[in-house]
This record gives C-alpha cells, sequence and structure tokens, in this order.
C-alpha cells in the first residue's frame, strides 16, 4: 500500500517537527533550516512565531519571511534591523518554490529584546511584535 506509508512518513515528520519548542510551526515547509545551534522565527500574517523565544547567551536567531509581503526584523532599541526581507516567490508557504528572504543575529548578552517590522509599526498592527528572552 503505497498511498498509506507515505501518509504514515508524513505524520511521523509532522510529530517530530513539533517536538522541539523552537521548531519551526506548520506551514513553513520553505524555509531554510535555521543556523547551526541557532533557532528560526517565522515571519507570515503580520506575525512572528514564535512570538516570543527564550534562548541562551550565543545563540543565533534567523527570521525567515514566509508571507507573501515584505517586513522586516527591527529591534525596538537599534540593537538590529534586517531592513527589508522580501517575500518568497510565489508566496512561499502560499504554494511558492523557494524561501523569503533571511536575517541573522547572535545575542551574546543576556536580557529580554523586543522588536517589530519597519513597515507594519505596533502603532498599526499591535499584536505584530515579538521577544527575545536571552538567558545565560
Ligand atoms: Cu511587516
Amino acid at each position: 500500500m503505497r498511498v498509506s506509508k507515505f501518509v504514515t512518513i508524513g505524520i511521523v515528520a509532522a510529530a517530530i517537527s513539533c517536538g522541539g519548542s523552537n521548531s519551526s510551526p506548520t506551514g513553513t515547509v520553505n524555509d531554510p533550516p535555521p543556523p547551526t545551534g541557532g533557532v528560526n522565527i517565522t515571519v507570515q500574517n503580520f506575525s512572528f512565531s514564535p512570538a516570543v523565544d527564550t534562548i541562551k547567551v550565543g545563540t543565533t536567531v534567523q527570521w525567515v519571511n514566509n508571507g507573501p509581503s515584505e517586513h522586516s526584523s527591527t529591534s525596538d532599541t537599534g540593537l538590529w534591523n534586517s531592513q527589508g526581507l522580501t517575500p518568497p516567490s510565489g508566496g512561499g508557504a502560499y504554494g511558492g518554490a523557494t524561501a523569503g528572504a533571511t536575517f541573522q543575529f547572535t545575542f551574546n548578552q543576556a536580557g529580554t529584546f523586543t522588536y517589530h517590522c519597519m513597515f507594519h509599526p505596533p502603532s498599526a498592527y499591535p499584536s505584530f511584535v515579538g521577544t527575545i528572552v536571552v538567558t545565560n
């Protein structure tokens, strides 16, 4: 039964991908892998996911635009700014073939770091914000 075997593999793969706290959420099949020892945050549908990510000092975070619009990861305090991250060709999770633009930043200090999208500011998109909690 070839078809049911593929279904079983798909379910197992989905279960594995949901196991880690920092694994990519569903709908991000086109995301590139996270940096070694790092984590991915998906930018899509006017949200960052996970919206709150707790990491250790020295961890690299990679933001990936997987939605149809251009977005950014912009620190509220100016610590980092990805500038514009182009969307995937063909719409990313909506059927595109290639991943959208990415941006990496390594957190070398403990603390709580909030950020937003420079094109869709919290004044207009209050839930489109993210927080990185960096612990020793
Ligand atoms: Cu945006």
